[in-house]
C-alpha cells in the first residue's frame, strides 16, 4: 500500500502515567518527545504528509493512535479500545478523521472493543487479532465494516500468548508475500497463510520487540538494537530505518502505534 498522509500525537506530560506491563521504569517526557519528532521526521522522508494532533491531559496513552481508527484506501473505522482509560481518545481522533477521510466514518459499538494495534493488513486482506483488547464481538463487527467495503478478512486469536499485547506487537506485513514474525506466533502460522507466506523473517526471542516494524512505502521503519531484523531486512533490499523507541517500548508500545497511515 502507498501511503501519503499519516496522523500522529506526540506524547503529553502525563505519558508516564498510562498503562504499562513493561517493568523498565518511567519513560522520560522529553526524550519520548526528541524519538517522536524523529519518528514524525522519518515518515515525512518516507515522502507523507503529517495531521499532528495535540496531546490530551485525560489521555496519556494517547500517543498511541493506531488504537484509536483502522483507515483503509476505502473508508475509516473509529476504534473503541479495548482499555477503559483509552476509550475517550477517539473522539479527537474521529474529529480530525472527519476532515481527512471523504466518506463516513464507521465505528464499533458497544460491546465490541477493537484497537487498531490488533489489525494487520496485508495485500488488500485484513487479519484481526483477538485479544486482551480487541473482542469477539468487536472483531465481528470490524470484519462486517471491511466486507462491507468490499476487503476480506479473517481472525487470529492471541489470547492464549502471554507476550502479545496485540496482533501486531508480533508480526508485520512487509509485502510481497513477506512477514516479519516473533517466536510467539511462529508456532502457529496457519491462521496467515491464506495467501502463501512466501518469506519469513523470524524474529529471535531476544528481538521479539523488533517484531513491530513498518513498512512504509520504500523503506522499513524498525526499533533501533536490534541488528538481527535489521540485516535480515536489508538482505532483503527492504531498507530498513532505525529508529530509537526506548521510551515507547517501556509503555508496551511499539513503531506502528504511534501513527495512523494511509
Ligand atoms: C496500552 O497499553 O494501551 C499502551 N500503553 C500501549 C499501546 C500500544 N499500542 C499498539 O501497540 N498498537
Amino acid at each position: 500500500m502507498n501511503f501519503t498522509r499519516a496522523v500522529v500525537r506526540p506524547p503529553g506530560r502525563n505519558f508516564a502515567a498510562g498503562l504499562t506491563s513493561a517493568a523498565e521504569g518511567a519513560p522520560d517526557h522529553d526524550l519520548a518527545s526528541q524519538q517522536h519528532a524523529r519518528y514524525c521526521d522519518a515518515l515525512r522522508g518516507c515522502g507523507l504528509e503529517l495531521t499532528v494532533l495535540d496531546p490530551e491531559a485525560a489521555f496519556p496513552d494517547g500517543t498511541f493512535v493506531e488504537d484509536a481508527a483502522i483507515l483503509t484506501p476505502r473508508g475509516a473505522i473509529v476504534t473503541r479500545p479495548g482499555a477503559p482509560t483509552r476509550l475517550g481518545e477517539i473522539d479527537s481522533v474521529a474529529r480530525a478523521l472527519r476532515g481527512l477521510f471523504q466518506s463516513d466514518l464507521r465505528h464499533i459499538d458497544v460491546p465490541g472493543t477493537v484497537d487498531g494495534g490488533d489489525i494487520c493488513e496485508a495485500g488488500g486482506h485484513y487479519f484481526i487479532g483477538v485479544s486482551a483488547r480487541t473482542n469477539e464481538t468487536g472483531a465481528n463487527q470490524l470484519k462486517r465494516h471491511l466486507e462491507g467495503m468490499g476487503f476480506s478478512a479473517s481472525m487470529v486469536d492471541i489470547r492464549a500468548s502471554r507476550t502479545l499485547l496485540h496482533l501486531k506487537t508480533g508480526i508485520a506485513y512487509l509485502g510481497d508475500g513477506v512477514w516479519a514474525v516473533a517466536a510467539a506466533i511462529l508456532g502457529d502460522l496457519e491462521p496467515l497463510d491464506r495467501f502463501g507466506i512466501r518469506d519469513l523473517v523470524k524474529v529471535t526471542p531476544a528481538e521479539g520487540y523488533a517484531a513491530n516494524c513498518v513498512r512504509v512505502n520504500d523503506r522499513v521503519l524498525v526499533a533501533s538494537g536490534y541488528p538481527l531484523i535489521t540485516d535480515a531486512l536489508e538482505c532483503r533490499g527492504l531498507r530498513p530505518l532505525p529508529l530509537d523507541m526506548s521510551e515507547y517500548r517501556k509503555m508496551d508500545g511499539g513503531l506502528s502505534c504511534l501513527s495512523l497511515r494511509f
